[in-house]
């Protein structure tokens, strides 16, 4: 039989706010350059902040991840001769995406939006820092092997349960939240809160790859 969990009652501003001790809220990718404006603006991307800002109250756990890369990354068409963004290529590692340059290290496209409650992070993953790989999930690179060390932090926080929101819902949050789901954590998406980029059907596979994964889709 397992532990119950136990549930922590905390005030904050006057409000009551109940906070499980075993679950984590991750935060994909709110950052600049995924907004309107943005390198690679994902549709309606900043409608997500807000929502986000409120739901960090019901978690004792909030990670960010936040794409990272160096200049020059090889995950930007500009790196490549002859290539546009949005062409796929073969890397090592397998098929590619091309992207526009974006959130390139230390960049204003690389922060996080300005109206995300980044002061509650307990912690801040970077992601896509090899200039050699790229990184869509929280956990592993697109190779499938190097990690990142989220898992190693959730599970010795004793975290089994994670929601995941943000961007892109087809690539990032779909990418984390079946790898989770394998790494065998309970994950939820919470499509309310999530925006896709939608490239040649990538929103339906994705949908229907997080459900196969055992993936709790909603919202
Ligand atoms: C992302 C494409 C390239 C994402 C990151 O956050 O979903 N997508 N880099
Ligand atoms: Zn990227």
């Amino acid at each position: 039989m397992g532990l119950l969990p136990i549930i922590l009652k905390y005030e904050w501003e006057g409000l009551p706010v109940t906070r499980a001790p075993n679950e984590a809220l991750i935060v994909i990718d709110v950052q600049n350059d995924f907004c309107s404006g943005g390198a690679l603006a994902v549709p309606d991307g900043e409608a997500v902040v807000a929502g986000i800002n409120t739901v960090m109250d019901e978690f004792s756990c909030v990670v960010l991840t936040q794409d990272w890369h160096p200049a020059g990354h090889s995950s930007f068409a500009s790196s490549h001769g002859g290539r546009a963004p949005y062409d796929l290529i073969d890397m090592p590692y397998g098929a590619q995406v091309l992207w526009p340059d974006h959130c390139v290290q230390a960049s204003r496209g690389g922060a996080f939006h300005a109206d995300l409650n980044d002061a509650r992070a307990d912690l801040i993953i970077r992601k896509g820092t090899n200039p050699l790989i790229d990184s869509y999930s929280a956990f592993f690179e697109n190779d499938k092997t190097t990690p990142t060390g989220l898992e190693g932090y959730l599970r010795t926080r004793g975290i089994q349960k994670l929601t995941m929101v943000g961007l892109a819902t087809d690539f990032c949050v779909n990418f984390s939240a079946v790898d989770a789901a394998r790494l065998g954590f309970d994950v939820r998406v919470d499509l309310d809160l999530c925006r896709g980029i939608d490239l040649d059907g990538s929103l339906a596979a994705a949908l229907a790859g997080m459900k196969e994964a055992g993936v709790q889709v909603d919202g």
